[in-house]
């Protein structure tokens, strides 16, 4: 944990930042309409378990009040991207990827932005000149399940830099640092160099960070790189990438760590690290 991570990864430069984000992707206002009796039965068990949790838990009428005034508080910073994607979302994840053969996923998380830089391979991340942090190379193969290379499919990487911080999302950060996206050979090869992330807190300062200090729990991801793979006729996949002995590999905060997800570093003999992962990707089934 830096000083300039609390400086910078405020509640108000992050949290709300995910919010004008969702706003802008247009799933707010253009979701699909999910059927009624779908949300009559959604709605009701959710709206059960909750009333189950007070009539067993015995709740006060104290604990009820300091939930709704927690409740107003994630509204007002902004927080219910963060909230969700980091204590709902890998479940979502799990049901939605639980057909796949190929490479297992993980959630996107609130720090997404679309429209990345792009280049052919070998890429390097759009990255400050001085950019500090381990240089990384992250190279690898996308396949189909059938083992056949995915010409020209994509990759795309975003990431924290070394202090924790991602663009658009904290200050003082140049727009697209750490996000690009690579294409593939035609053998579907991919290589990108790019930096070690740090280990990522989420921010402390708004309503998740007051439940996290409330509850005793702690705020830390380990360290991560987002990725997306695309490729004609495959599934999109979204993955997240982690670094061995990262001490919060055992207890992620968003609960997004798989051992399938974890990178093999070798170090590149100049003070680096380089790793291969191959991606594969599940044909969509007609
Ligand atoms: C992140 O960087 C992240 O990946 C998730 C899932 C939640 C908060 C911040
Ligand atoms: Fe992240």
């Amino acid at each position: 944990m830096t000083a300039t991570q609390d400086t910078y990864q405020t509640a108000a430069a992050a949290g709300s930042a995910a919010t004008a984000r969702f706003r802008d992707s247009g799933k707010l206002a253009g979701g699909k309409e999910v059927d009624v009796e779908r949300v009559n039965r959604l709605a009701t068990r959710a709206v059960k378990a909750l009333n189950d949790i007070v009539l067993e838990e015995r709740v006060t009428y104290d604990e009820y009040n300091a939930l709704k005034a927690w409740l107003i508080k994630v509204g007002e910073d902004g927080e219910w991207p963060l909230f969700l994607d980091v204590w709902l979302e890998h479940s979502v994840e799990e049901v939605a990827t639980d057909h796949r053969e190929g490479n297992k996923g993980s959630i996107e998380g609130p720090y997404y932005v679309p429209d990345a830089p792009t280049s052919e391979t070998p890429m390097t991340m759009p990255m400050r000149e001085n950019e500090e942090g381990t240089p990384l190379v992250f190279k690898g193969q996308l396949r189909s399940t059938d083992g056949s290379p995915l010409s020209q499919g994509k990759v795309e990487l975003w990431q924290a830099d070394a202090k924790g911080l991602y663009s658009q999302f904290a200050e003082g950060v140049p727009e697209w640092n750490l996000r690009g996206i690579v294409i593939a050979d035609d053998n579907g090869n991919f290589e990108i160099n790019t930096i070690e992330p740090a280990p990522y807190q989420i921010p402390t300062e708004g309503a998740c960070g007051q439940l996290i200090a409330a509850a005793g729990w702690h705020a830390w991801r380990p360290a991560h790189l987002h990725l997306k793979a695309v490729a004609d006729g495959h599934e999109l996949l979204t993955a997240q990438l982690y670094f061995p002995g990262d001490e919060h590999n055992d207890d992620d905060v968003a609960s997004a760590v798989k051992p399938e997800l974890m990178l093999d570093l070798q170090d590149d003999g100049s003070g680096g690290k380089v790793t291969t992962y191959d991606i594969v990707l599940d044909p969509i089934k007609k």
